[in-house]
C-alpha cells in the first residue's frame, strides 16, 4: 500500500535496510514489507488498512493470537507501578516458580532480555562449568546473533547468504564445531575426535530456522547419551519450541532431559524476554554465586514478567496446546489436499503449531535437504498468499506459527 511504501522509503534512509531485523525486509521473497498499525487475534492490519491472517505471530510469542485481553491488562496494570526498577521484584520469583513447574529439567532459572542473550549465556555457563572450550552446533540451527554461534546458521543469516557473519573474528569461532542435524555417525565421530574437550552441545531440538524439520527417532536420545558419557552439557535452545509444543516444550514431547535450556518468545508474552535454566549445580556457577558472569539492567523487568506470567498461567491447564494440535492437523490436511489438487510437490512438515512447506518432493531431515526446496516457487507462493490476505514469514527458512485465535 501507499502508506507502507512511503514509510519504507523513509525507513531506508534512516535504518539499515529499513528494518530492525533483517528477515522483515522481504528480501528473501522480493518486494517491500508492509508496516503494521495494530494486531488482534489471528490478524494484523497494515497502515493502509489491509488485514492479514498472520502465521508469523511475532515470530512465535503470539500463541494466543495478538493482544489477548489478559496480557494487555497485566501490562497496563503493572505499568502504573513503574516500568523498571533494577531491584528484585516479586514477579521474578513467580516467573521462576512457573518455569520450574512447567519444565522439569529446570531447577533454577535466570531471566534475560532475548533469546540471543539466553544462548550466549548458556554456552558461557557450559564452558565455565566444564572448564572446556569447544561447543558443538548443527548446520542450519540458529541461536540468535551470538558471535561464536553464527557459523552455518539459519534464519536471516541463511536467507541472505551470510550463515557465517562478517565481523566475527575466526578466533571467536575456532571452538565451534558444526555437524549436520540427524546424522548419528557425525555425532559419534566428533566426540571421538575431541575427547574431554567438548563443553556442550547446543541444539534446537526441532529446528525452526531453516524451515522446520524434526529429529529422527533415536537421534535426541543418542545425543543425550553421548553428552552424558562425555561429561558434556546438553543445551536445548527452546526459544521457539518452549511452551509452544507443550508446557515442557520439545523436551517434554520427546522425553529428553537436557542440562540447560534456553527460552524466549512466549515466556515474555510478546515483550522482550529471554531465559536460561537447568540443573542447579550448573546454574549456581553464575555470578554472584560463581565465577561465570552474566547481567542485565532490564533482566526480570516487571512489565515483561507480568506479560510472561499471564501467558504461562494461561497455558497451565493444557487446553491451548490441545487446541493448537487440532488446528495444526487441520491446516496440515488442508494444505496437503490443496498441494495435491494443484499438482505441486510439497513436503509439508509440522510439529504441533509449528509448520513449514518445502517445495520439493524429497523428505527433509536437515539443512542440505531444506536447501533443495524451490525458493523461487516459495516467493511466488508467499506473494500469492499475501494478495489473498495471508501472511507467512517472508523466507523459506522460517517456521510458521499457528495461534489459538486462528480458525
Ligand atoms: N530471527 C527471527 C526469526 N527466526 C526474526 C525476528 C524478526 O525479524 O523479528
Amino acid at each position: 500500500g501507499a502508506k507502507s511504501d512511503a514509510l519504507f522509503a523513509q525507513a531506508l534512509r534512516w535504518i539499515p535496510g529499513g528494518v530492525n531485523s533483517p528477515v522483515r525486509a522481504f528480501r528473501g521473497v522480493g518486494g517491500n514489507p508492509f508496516f503494521v498499525e495494530r494486531a488482534e487475534g489471528a490478524r494484523v492490519w497494515d497502515v493502509d488498512g489491509n488485514a492479514y491472517v498472520d502465521y508469523v505471530g511475532t515470530w512465535g510469542p503470539a500463541i494466543f493470537g495478538h493482544a489477548p485481553d489478559f496480557i494487555v491488562k497485566a501490562v497496563q496494570e503493572r505499568a502504573a507501578f513503574g516500568t523498571s526498577f533494577g531491584i528484585p521484584n516479586p514477579l521474578e520469583v513467580r516467573m521462576a516458580e512457573l518455569v520450574i513447574q512447567c519444565v522439569p529439567s529446570v531447577q533454577k532459572v535466570r531471566m534475560c532480555n532475548s533469546g540471543t542473550e539466553a544462548t550466549m549465556s548458556a554456552i558461557r555457563l557450559a564452558r565455565g562449568f566444564t572448564k572446556r572450550d569447544k561447543i558443538i552446533k548443527f548446520e542450519g540451527c540458529y541461536h540468535g546473533h551470538v558471535d561464536s554461534l553464527l557459523v552455518r546458521a539459519g534464519s536471516g543469516a541463511l536467507t541472505f547468504g551470510h550463515p557465517d557473519s562478517a565481523g566475527v573474528p575466526a578466533a571467536f569461532t575456532q571452538h565451534t564445531i558444526v555437524i549436520p542435524f540427524n546424522d548419528k555417525a557425525a555425532l559419534e565421530e566428533v566426540f571421538k575426535a575431541n575427547p574431554g574437550q567438548i563443553a556442550g552441545v547446543i541444539i534446537e531440538p526441532v529446528p525452526g530456522n531453516a524451515g522446520l524439520y524434526l529429529p529422527q527417532p533415536g537421534y535426541l536420545e543418542l545425543l543425550r547419551e553421548i553428552t552424558r558419557k562425555n561429561d558434556s552439557l546438553l543445551i536445548f535452545d527452546e526459544v521457539m519450541t518452549g511452551f509452544r509444543l507443550g508446557l515442557a516444550g520439545a523436551q517434554g514431547v520427546f522425553g529428553i532431559t537436557p542440562d540447560l535450556s534456553c527460552f524466549g518468545k512466549i515466556i515474555g508474552g510478546g515483550l522482550p524476554v529471554g531465559a536460561f535454566g537447568g540443573r542447579a549445580d550448573i546454574m549456581d556457577c553464575l555470578a554472584p554465586l560463581g565465577p561465570v558472569y552474566q547481567a542485565g539492567t532490564l533482566s526480570g523487568n516487571p512489565l515483561a514478567m507480568a506479560a510472561g506470567i499471564a501467558a504461562l498461567e494461561h497455558l497451565l491447564d493444557g487446553k491451548v496446546h490441545n487446541q493448537l494440535e487440532a488446528l495444526g492437523a487441520e491446516l496440515e490436511a488442508g494444505l496437503k489436499t490443496a498441494a495435491k489438487a494443484a499438482g505441486q510437490a510439497v513436503t509439508f512438515q509440522r510439529c504441533g503449531s509449528m509448520f513449514c512447506g518445502y517445495f520439493t518432493d524429497q523428505p527433509v531431515y536437515n539443512l542440505a535437504d531444506a536447501m533443495r526446496s524451490d525458493r523461487e516457487k516459495f516467493a511466488r507462493y508467499f506473494h500469492g498468499l499475501l494478495n489473498e490476505g495471508v501472511y507467512l514469514a517472508p523466507s523459506q527458512f522460517e517456521a510458521g506459527f499457528i495461534s489459538a485465535a486462528h480458525g
